[in-house]
Parts: C-alpha cells; sequence; structure tokens
C-alpha cells in the first residue's frame, strides 16, 4: 500500500522503493522494514549521525529505532568510526585467530559473569541457533520450550508463533520449516506461571532448554512478573533442562551485565548481538564452561564461520564498549529514558489518551491500549491501525519509530532535550491528529 502523502513526501524513496521491489523480494532484505505493520512505503536512508538519520529525499528524522538497538551510542560515534578506519587499515578479514577475538571474549565473560566461554558469530539469529543446537548436544534431549511472542531470529525450531516481522506479517509459524522440527518446539504464553509448572510436571526429563527473551521485545515491550523468571530458572534446575536468555537487545544495553543482572537470574546459557558489534555484524553466545567445552574443535557439536570474530567487527564492538564503560553510559541512558517518558506522557496527557507506555531504561513501546500488557494476548489488544495513523503522522513530521506496533524503540545517549522537545510536539500532534 502506497499512502500518496509519503510519494510525495519522499519521491526519491518511492523510486528506488519500486526498483527495489523488482530485484529484492518485497523491496527490502528484512521484512519489518517493508513498512507493512503502518502502510505506505520505506524511505531510504543515506546518512545517519548521533540521533538523527537523513533520507534520499533531504529530509531529517529523530531517530528511535537505532539500527534495532547497536546505536546505543548514537550513529557513527566517532570513536567506533576511527576504531573501524584504523581496523581497515590493517587487513578486513584475516580467517585465522586475531587478539582482538580475544579481547572481545574476554570483556563479555568480565561483563556478564554467567559466562565463563564464548564463541563469536555474525548475527543473534547465529547466535541462538548454535546455543540451541548446544543445549540439545549438551543435554541429549530434542524438546525446546519457548514463548509467544518472543522472537529469537529466523532459526527454523525458533519460528514457531514468533514475534517481530513474523508476528507483524501475520505468520508466525513460518512456512519451510518442517513439521518434525516444529513439533519439538513447545510454546506457552509468557509470564504463564502455571502453563510452566504443568509442562514440566509432564514432559521436564525431556526438555533441552527454555529460551526466551528475559524482557521480550518483539511483541512490543513488556515484563516478566515478580518471581516468573526466578520459577523458569528453579524447574530448569530441577529437570535438567538449560536456561537460555537471549539478550540480543538487551545486553549491555538495560545493565552493563545486561536483563540477568537487572533480575539477578543466572542462566546457563546467554545469545548476545548487534550491541556487541557496534552497527556491524557480530553475535556470540556463552554460558558455563562444562557445556560450552561441548564445542567443536573440543566437543561434539558443530558451529563455525570464515567471518566470525572478524577484525573490524572486532574493533567498532571493543570500542563500544570501551566508551560504554568509560562514560558510565547506563546513567545517561536512563537520564535520556527518563526525559523520554515525560515527554510521551505529557503528550499522552494533552492529547486525553490513556494508552499504555513500558520502558526500562533506553527501551520503550507505547502500546495503543488503555492494557495492563504482560504477555503476546493482551499486546494484541493494541489498536494498530491506530498506530499506523500515529506512526506515519510523526514521520511526517520527522520523528522515525519502530514501523510496528509490536517492535520495541530504542534511545541512545546521542538524544539531546532539543530532541526530546521537537518529539514531544511532534507526539502530541500526532495523537491528536
Ligand atoms: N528483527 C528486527 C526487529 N526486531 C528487525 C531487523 C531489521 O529489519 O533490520
Amino acid at each position: 500500500m502506497t499512502t500518496p502523502e509519503s510519494t510525495a513526501l519522499r519521491p526519491r524513496s518511492h523510486e528506488i522503493f519500486t526498483a527495489a521491489r523488482r530485484y529484492i523480494p518485497g523491496g527490502v532484505n528484512s521484512p519489518v522494514r517493508a513498512f507493512r505493520g503502518v502502510g505506505g512505503e520505506p524511505f531510504f536512508v543515506t546518512r545517519a549521525e548521533a540521533a538523527h538519520i537523513f533520507d534520499v529525499d533531504g529530509r531529517e528524522y529523530v531517530d528511535f529505532v537505532g539500527t534495532w538497538g547497536p546505536a546505543i551510542l548514537g550513529h557513527a560515534p566517532a570513536v567506533v568510526v576511527e576504531a573501524v578506519r584504523a581496523a581497515a587499515g590493517r587487513g578486513l578479514s584475516f580467517g585465522i585467530p586475531n587478539p582482538d577475538e580475544v579481547e572481545m571474549a574476554r570483556t563479555i565473560c568480565e561483563w556478564v559473569p554467567s559466562i565463563e566461554k564464548v564463541r563469536l558469530v555474525n548475527s543473534g539469529t547465529e547466535a541462538t541457533m548454535s546455543a540451541v543446537r548446544l543445549a540439545r548436544g549438551f543435554t541429549g534431549r530434542d524438546r525446546i520450550v519457548k514463548f509467544e511472542g518472543c522472537y529469537h531470529g529466523h532459526v527454523d525450531s525458533l519460528l514457531v508463533k514468533a514475534g517481530s516481522g513474523a508476528l507483524t506479517h501475520g505468520r508466525p509459524d513460518s512456512a519451510g520449516v518442517p513439521g518434525v522440527l516444529a513439533d519439538l518446539t513447545t510454546t506457552l504464553p509468557f509470564n504463564d506461571e502455571a502453563g510452566v509448572r504443568a509442562l514440566f510436571e509432564k514432559s521436564g526429563g525431556e526438555i533441552a532448554a527454555v529460551i526466551l527473551e528475559p524482557i521480550p521485545a518483539n511483541a512490543g515491550l513488556f515484563f516478566a512478573r515478580e518471581g516468573f523468571l526466578a520459577l523458569l530458572r528453579e524447574l530448569c534446575t530441577q529437570h535438567g533442562a538449560l536456561l537460555l536468555f537471549d539478550e540480543v537487545m538487551t545486553g549491555f544495553r538495560v545493565a552493563k551485565g545486561g536483563a540477568q543482572e537487572v533480575y539477578g537470574i543466572t542462566p546457563d546459557l546467554t545469545a548476545l548481538g548487534k550491541v556487541i558489534g557496534g552497527g556491524l555484524p557480530v553475535g556470540a553466545f556463552g554460558g558455563r564452561a562444562e557445556i560450552m567445552d561441548q564445542l567443536s574443535p573440543d566437543g561434539p557439536v558443530y558451529q563455525a564461520g570464515t567471518l566470525s570474530g572478524n577484525p573490524l567487527a572486532m574493533a567498532a564492538g571493543l570500542a563500544q564498549l570501551r566508551e560504554l564503560e568509560r562514560t558510565n553510559a547506563w546513567t545517561r541512558l536512563e537520564e535520556v529514558g527518563a526525559e523520554f517518558e515525560a515527554a510521551v506522557k505529557s503528550a499522552l496527557r494533552r492529547a486525553g489518551r490513556a494508552y499504555t507506555f513500558h520502558r526500562i531504561g533506553s527501551m520503550f513501546c507505547l502500546f495503543f491500549t488503555d492494557g495492563p500488557v504482560y504477555d503476546l494476548g493482551s499486546a494484541q489488544t493494541s489498536d494498530r491501525a491506530a498506530f499506523a495513523r500515529f506512526f506515519h503522522a510523526c514521520l511526517d513530521g520527522g520523528v522515525y519509530f519502530a514501523p510496528s506496533q509490536f517492535e520495541a524503540g530504542f534511545l541512545s545517549t546521542a538524544h539531546t532535550p532539543a530532541d526530546m522537545a521537537r518529539t514531544a510536539e511532534v507526539t502530541t500532534r500526532a495523537l491528536l491528529a
């Protein structure tokens, strides 16, 4: 669907998208970008700096997507760009160990105490896919438990009742996933304590791993109820299953040690992604040494990758992590989060709306429902048409939110009070429209 306004406002983007659809399925390389959750067409970006992105039609936007998480210091921070430039001068890929991989691994293990050993990969999808294989190899069991609306990348076994683009496009169970594989994945509603207890009672001995986003952020953003994560920890331990946290978006963002630090829960395995690449493609999975030692070449579980530990990605990621630590960015992220929350809440008040706003640190979601929102079903009570109208009004006013009700928003240390003032004004107008 093309809205006439978006074509008129962004003619060059429209032209490029028309060509894109000819050569790329759906015109995009990742489905959420196609804007099907909100209608209209995507805009094409040529440049990003601090909290702003610039499109091919010369329009500028305050960006609240931040490349889906990695732009935690804003776009193109000088320390990261300089580190990448210097690394590029030394070579682009070696296919043989380089010292920065070890430095990255050491940093991850130091910051996230549940991780004693870590393997670096190229994306969050690779991280969860490999962690699931490892969990199966380590436990000798096949069954995986996941939660409705949680999204763990496009891994066969995990594309069952999945969130993010799968949910936005109404296909949470992907075609092409063999039934025999999907049958090995059991899904439950998030926060369903009784369901989890019953499942473990019935088939706890079959479960290799329980995988979840400890802060679900792919069906909007909602939170675990008090005691839910502790219950999962307890049941996994009791039944010999592994607890696998997908911290691709929360890792190094909600706290130095991720959501597991915030909630004080120790998973057996953790999947990490995006943020440790500082904008370049990186993922990682790690956990207890006795589990990780099952990986090839020490153990029987195979996993590999030519670009894993790539020197440019390591340089970018390390520069970003060091800067986060040097500036204790988490304090600043909380400040920016609080400013943003105040701006949105004042816009809601002025517009006379009682929508549900969730935030933890620099991650947020505005659900177009009175709420409460605590799982996929309650997230789906949101008025998606109203969200779409809001999204486009904001976009046309120069504020870019994620193009789906079922995605989280991201703030960075680069968002300024001026960005917040502009956002408050634009969102108020959009809510009133
Ligand atoms: N899976 C991402 C959102 N949760 C979207 C990735 C992208 O389109 O770049």
